[in-house]
């Protein structure tokens, strides 16, 4: 069987894109350099003393994870020599990431999650790491601006995301649909096992912290009791599936279909978004569901019509396949 290494397909697809340039290669090809060093270290975590929290807090207010730590310092590490980036952002660090001048400077912006899923690194459960890439739009010349980063998710460039399951995958868009590739440790490359994903026009699975039920609004209790309800329009209720980890209850509905929601809830004040980030997270898997025929939004906006004020804004998220996402804008519009 003729086997496509990721590179091979990236190519491929430029040959198609006359704007695209080898510049997406050779920060494709850093990005999974980062991942295979990432997920070497998750495969043996439980071997090495990587477990546990490193005591800091970060931007967020959240325990920072020895993991987390080690996956953001491997991406900054290694993407901030790849020539073709200008800043980065991370989730885990407050302020916007300048690729130093000693480097080369490229037009390209990475945005990431280094390690989604945290909570469950300890337990042997999978995580991710998720990014988007945007492209600046003032002048090389001048030094890179917040207001260059801050873009709304629809000028995304390219976004994906590493799946550190029980394979490796990378499942990523450029535009030209959605495509994923599985790590074949033996020979160390990415290989091309799914091609253009679409996502089922409905599903049987609703994915929610069901726990929140009483913190939610009436409109959000409304939407899950849908998907509870076996006189719904699929005439059954729907399955609930929560891992707790984005990237893997994401990946599960965008190939078997269903829908992911992490709504507004009003345990506190200070995040009355929802727990998600517009940019690191939301942006990129919305601008992946889109290309795979589905849909994202916050309850009515579309989230990649958002622009974002600041770099770790958060956002309500419904996302997943098409009539079941259509469902929550039908109960939201109708409900106070
Ligand atoms: P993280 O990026 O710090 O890991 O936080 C995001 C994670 C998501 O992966 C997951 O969907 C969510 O937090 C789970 O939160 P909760 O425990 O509130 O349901
Ligand atoms: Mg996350």
């Amino acid at each position: 069987m003729r086997q496509v290494t990721v590179t091979e397909h990236v190519l491929l697809h430029q040959t198609k894109s006359p704007s695209a340039s080898g510049k997406f290669t050779a920060l494709l090809y850093d990005l999974i350099l980062a991942a295979k060093i990432i997920q070497r270290e998750v495969n043996k975590a439980g071997l090495l003393d990587i477990l546990g929290a490193t005591g800091e807090t970060n931007v967020q207010g959240e325990q920072v994870q020895k993991l987390d730590d080690f996956a953001n310092r491997t991406l900054i590490h290694r993407l901030q020599r790849t020539g073709v980036l200008c800043a980065m952002a991370s989730e885990e660090n407050a302020d916007l990431i300048l690729v130093p001048e000693k480097f080369r400077r490229g037009d390209y912006i990475l945005i990431f999650d280094p390690l989604d899923g945290s909570t469950n690194i300890d337990v042997n459960i999978n995580v991710g790491t998720i990014f988007s890439i945007l492209k600046r739009k003032s002048s090389s010349e001048e030094d890179v601006t917040m207001a260059d980063v801050l873009q709304r998710g629809a000028e995304q460039v390219a976004a994906g995301y590493f799946l550190y399951g029980s394979s490796t995958m990378l499942v990523y868009t450029s535009g030209e649909g959605v495509h994923g590739f599985t790590l074949d440790p033996s020979v160390g490359e990415f290989l091309l096992s799914h091609p253009d994903i679409r996502i089922p026009e409905r599903g049987k699975v609703y994915s929610v912290n069901e726990a929140y039920y009483h913190y939610w609004d009436t409109r959000t209790r409304k939407v899950v009791d849908y998907f509870k309800s076996p006189e719904n329009e699929r005439g059954a209720p729907y399955s609930l599936r929560y891992v707790g980890s984005l990237v893997a209850d994401f990946h599960r509905n965008l190939l078997n279909g269903g829908i992911f929601m992490y709504p507004m809830d009003q345990r506190s004040p200070s995040r009355p978004q929802g727990k998600l980030r517009l940019m690191c997270e939301a942006s990129p898997l919305a601008f992946l569901v889109e290309q795979a025929g589905g849909k994202a939004i916050d309850g009515s906006r579309r989230i990649l019509d958002i622009l974002p004020e600041h770099l770790h804004e958060r956002v309500p998220l419904f996302i997943g396949s098409p009539r079941d996402v259509d469902t929550v804008t039908r109960i939201y519009s109708q409900t106070d």
